[in-house]
């Protein structure tokens, strides 16, 4: 029998690569999407199959992190062996704007993930989407799995309740709960309102000449930026394992988001210097300057490599914007989630 997986956030960047891979290595793959007023599939349609087909193996449930109730009788029905916990409010600006909501869906979502697994009386094993954000004003670099939390963000601090709580549910109830603590990764995927798709969206536009200026924030700001699929991988193999664990998940290169912007512009023959302006409402209260994890349990015990450069990323996302842009001009795939699905 195919392994069963239930993935929250399945329509999100990471779960839509996820979902490739489990879909790849044959599994039975289960997700649980929001009911939204507008389709918000675009990042997975192409993976989709009628589910009274014989041989379908991608199943999609509505269904929310706020909602305890549904999350327990999903569980109860799909009965999974492995969870796949990415469901977010995963943007770190707008927690500042909405640190209740965050709280409730990036923080208590986790709890209510892990209660339903404990009311079904089955014993899958959980990945918790845990995050970088968690390390905030960093006690050291590079930052590794013994590194204190200090987040700076209400998203920080919603994730590292979250990660204690995974951890708790491991001690406690011998739950095979694993947190993946990832740095950011990117894809063509990415949604723009993340800072490397911004810019390699607005490259694109610039290029064509219709936009004339991008507006940024914080430029100092360095990141350790893989590629999601590289990220994804890391994922499965944590929850591969016989025993779980906790892992940081990085590339061990940080560089700021000055240095996103040379690669991305200079990959097109222009300079940023002439576009960019930098606009106080992209600014945080409180931001985190700098990230560069440590990945070397990642690559001991789960023998992880990321496979993708930080110019690889960079290239293929501005390439990826620039053939979307040219797709959306010929009339060939018309809205942006068609193109970004061929693109992605
Ligand atoms: P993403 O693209 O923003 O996807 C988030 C997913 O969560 C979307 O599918 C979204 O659905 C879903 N979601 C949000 N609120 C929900 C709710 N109340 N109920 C059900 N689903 C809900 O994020 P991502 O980049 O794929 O990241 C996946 C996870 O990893 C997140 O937990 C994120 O915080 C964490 N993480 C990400 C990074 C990174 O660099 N990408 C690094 C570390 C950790 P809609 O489409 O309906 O909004
Ligand atoms: O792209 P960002 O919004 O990502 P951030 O805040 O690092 O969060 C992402 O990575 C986390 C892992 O560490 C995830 F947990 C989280 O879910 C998310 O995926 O911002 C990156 C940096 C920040 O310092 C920000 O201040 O870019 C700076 N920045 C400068 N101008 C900007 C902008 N960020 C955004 N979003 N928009 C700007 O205009």
């Amino acid at each position: 029998m195919a392994t069963k997986a239930l993935i929250t956030g399945i329509n999100g960047q990471d779960g839509s690569y996820l979902t490739e891979l489990l879909l790849e290595q044959d599994y039975e793959v289960h997700g649980i999407i929001r009911r939204a007023s507008t389709f918000n599939t675009g990042r997975i349609n192409h993976l989709y199959q009628d589910p009274h087909e014989s041989g379908a193996r991608l199943f999609l449930h509505y269904g929310d992190i706020t909602d305890s109730t549904n999350l327990g009788r999903l569980l109860n029905e799909i009965a999974p062996d492995e969870v796949y916990h990415l469901a977010a409010q995963s943007h770190v600006r707008v927690s500042f704007d909405q640190p209740e909501y965050t709280g409730d869906t990036t923080g208590l979502g986790t709890t209510r993930m892990l209660e339903a697994i404990r009311g079904s009386g089955a014993k899958p094993r959980f990945y918790q989407a845990s995050s970088s954000e968690m390390f905030g004003a960093v006690r050291e670099t590079p930052q590794t799995e013994l590194t204190p939390f200090c987040p700076q963000s209400p998203y920080g601090a919603a994730k590292v309740y979250a990660y204690w709580m995974t951890v708790n549910y491991r001690d406690a109830y011998g739950f095979h709960a694993s947190n993946g603590i990832l740095f950011n990764h990117e894809s063509p995927r990415r949604d723009p309102r993340f800072v490397t798709r911004k810019i390699t969206r607005a490259v694109a536009h610039i290029r064509e000449g219709l936009q004339d200026k991008l507006y940024l924030g914080n430029l100092d700001s360095k990141r350790d930026w893989g590629h999601a699929q590289d990220y994804v991988r890391a994922m499965w193999l944590m929850v591969q394992q016989d025993e779980p664990d906790d892992y940081v998940v990085a590339t061990g290169e940080t560089h700021s988001v000055r240095e996103f912007l040379v690669h991305a512009f200079t990959h097109v023959g222009l300079n940023w210097e002439d576009y960019v302006e930098i606009d106080p409402r992209y600014l945080r209260p409180t931001d985190v300057n700098l990230l560069l994890g440590d990945a070397s349990k990642a690559r001991e015990k789960l023998g992880w490599e990321p496979e993708l450069t930080f110019a690889d990323l960079v290239t293929a996302m501005v390439d990826a914007d620039i053939r979307l842009l040219e797709e959306q001009k010929s009339g060939i795939l018309g809205p942006e989630s068609r193109a970004v699905r061929e693109f992605g």
